[in-house]
């Protein structure tokens, strides 16, 4: 091998594993919560005043607009778990393609009546979501679990990020309970998003 050969391997090596550690710095800038700003985004509907435009049923027990209870205006979303199967909303957001964030922060309120407390892995009573990152992959799903039993309304938040330097293109939220009885009220779903990707 050649001096100058051995001297081309070297080069393509350094400019390897400069890549490599530039890619790893931004991974780990976009996991630093606090180096990333997160703006309002519009989640429309997401307070039920406008009854269940945007929403579609999860089957088979879905949901009802209701007027019993709201966190915010006169309206919520309400699930009445007669039986253990599964129920509630869920609704689709397609970013805009010039406007695709890497994190998103979800916020959702409920409150809850008599809602069973098995142990099952599987039961869910739950801020849900799945993800479309701009090549096509879908991430989660991602939960952030309400308290069962019984209590007032409680806020809260899912944090999103997705893997490696890729956009989300398209997000699934659900507001969903499974494998649980109870009344259930989700209301004030809200959400944040930014882009870190190049932030130090
Ligand atoms: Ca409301």
């Amino acid at each position: 091998m050649k001096l100058t050969d051995v001297a081309f391997i070297l080069i393509v090596f350094k400019l390897s594993v400069s890549w490599c550690t530039a890619a790893n710095d931004c991974d780990t800038t976009v996991t630093e919560a606090n180096d990333c700003i997160l703006e309002d985004a519009d989640f429309p509907n997401g307070d039920f005043e406008m009854g269940d435009k945007y929403w579609e049923q999860i089957a088979p027990l879905g949901y009802e607009i209701s007027t019993d209870s709201a966190y915010t205006g006169d309206q919520s979303m309400k699930v009445d778990m007669t039986y253990p199967l599964r129920g509630g909303a869920t609704t689709t957001i397609y970013f805009d393609h010039d406007n695709e964030p890497n994190r998103v922060s979800l916020r959702a309120c409920s409150k809850a009546v008599d809602v069973s407390t098995g142990g099952d892995s599987s039961e869910r009573y739950c801020l849900s979501c799945h993800t479309t990152n701009t090549l096509g992959v879908i991430e989660g799903p991602f939960l952030a679990n309400f308290t069962v039993g019984t209590h007032d309304w409680e806020e809260k938040e899912l944090s999103i990020k997705s893997k490696g330097d890729h956009c989300i293109s398209k997000l699934v939220c659900e507001c969903l309970v499974m494998f649980r009885t109870g009344t259930i009220y989700f209301d004030s779903i809200t959400m944040k998003q930014g882009n870190c990707k190049g932030e130090v």
